[in-house]
């Protein structure tokens, strides 16, 4: 391994792709080495767990890969040249670990949401080769996650804390899907669902605990900077992140651009209960709570732009650019109420770059 401290960060301190990707490609060629040593599988099995992993884990944006990098490296108090390269090159490992996770839970998620497009290409399942078969496919994408902890943090005195966190976040993450996808069937009440309770509930365990949770705890684990009740006082902060994220994942998969965000929103045809539906109803009148709920949880495209359209006449894009920035506001607030003794940089960077985000 060969990382040069200077190349893995660029002149603004932030985490470049190319160097981080580097890593992945290194973990993963040895990965299947091994895999193909220790299990005798025939070479298109593992041709397959190739194709898997580099379909799905290396192409979006990595910020919750980089961002355990980010946070190693702001809470170890070094400065970056002066943190080892071993250590560096397993806060990467670690990151690439929760790309792992996301990589899972996408493949997943798409079958669940009948979703076309991801990441600006088909999705895995609807591959022809692929199919169904991305069930198993997507499992093994998450046993990756173990044996890479295994492999490089089975002797360490944070190897306990490291597995168990992946799997407390995995399961609430799951209980998050479980809850997304209970108004899928559109019945008559489904609309009693969606309320500001259920929506944050919902936001909290699909999104707050693997998208910024995760990442920031494992920072602070790997710099051992995770004692007393700073994790605590971490998640908290991260909820509002995750409220924050996917308030914008809601509002882009219905006005985003597909060009741009890499895949086609499913929301309205999937009766999800989404920012949007949730602010729609606080808002609108008899007449269009009747379309709305004639048209919502249809795959019919002129009921979709009927739902559209009655978002659009109720300001909810205006609407969701208050939204925006004042949660920006109070989450930088809260940032600043954090403890000094661990760094707030890396929380102000993350936020930034959600800030009015496109994609
Ligand atoms: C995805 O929520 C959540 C998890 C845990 C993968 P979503 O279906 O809104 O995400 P996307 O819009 O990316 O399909
Ligand atoms: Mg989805
Ligand atoms: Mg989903
Ligand atoms: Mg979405």
């Amino acid at each position: 391994m060969n990382m040069s401290l200077a190349s893995l960060f660029d002149a603004e301190g932030s985490v470049r792709k190319e160097e981080f990707i580097r890593v992945y490609e290194e973990i993963v060629e040895e990965e299947l080495k091994e895999i193909g040593t220790s299990y005798k599988i025939p070479s298109f099995a593992l041709e397959q767990i190739k194709f898997c992993a580099s379909y799905n884990v290396p192409h979006g944006k990595l910020q919750r890969g980089t961002a355990v990098v980010d946070c190693y490296c702001a809470f170890a108090n070094l400065e970056i040249e002066a943190i080892p390269e071993v250590d560096l090159r397993l806060a990467c490992i670690l990151g690439w670990c929760v790309e792992w996770l996301q990589a899972f839970f996408l493949v997943v998620d798409d079958i669940m949401d009948s979703s076309q497009t991801r990441r600006g290409q088909k999705c895995y399942y609807l591959l022809p080769k692929v199919g169904m078969n991305a069930i198993n496919d997507a499992m093994i994408l998450q046993s990756f996650i173990y044996r890479l902890l295994y492999k490089y943090f089975h002797d360490s005195e944070c190897y306990v804390k490291l597995v168990d966190i992946f799997q407390q976040v995995t399961f609430i993450t799951e209980l998050g899907q479980l809850l997304d996808t209970g108004s899928q069937n559109a019945t008559e009440d489904s609309f009693s669902l969606f309320t500001k309770e259920n929506l944050e509930r919902i936001y909290d365990y699909k999104t707050g605990n693997y998208t910024f949770y995760l990442p920031f705890a494992l920072g602070l684990i790997l710099a051992r900077k995770d004692e007393g009740d700073t994790l605590k006082r971490v998640y908290s902060l991260c909820m509002e992140l995750g409220k924050y994220f996917q308030a914008q994942d809601d509002f882009l998969d219905c006005f985003g651009d597909p060009e741009v965000t890499g895949k086609i929103g499913t929301d309205i045809e999937d009766n999800k209960c989404s920012w949007l539906i949730v602010n729609a109803l606080a808002l609108c009148s008899t007449d269009q709570m009747q379309t709305l709920k004639q048209c919502y949880g249809k795959r019919d495209s002129s009921c979709v732009e009927q739902v559209k359209n009655i978002y659009r006449k109720l300001g909810l894009v205006q609407l969701f650019e208050e939204f925006e920035s004042s949660m920006y506001t109070t989450i930088r607030d809260q940032i600043t109420l954090l403890d000094n003794n661990i760094s707030k940089a890396p929380f102000l960077r993350v936020l930034d770059s959600l800030y009015r985000r496109k994609k």
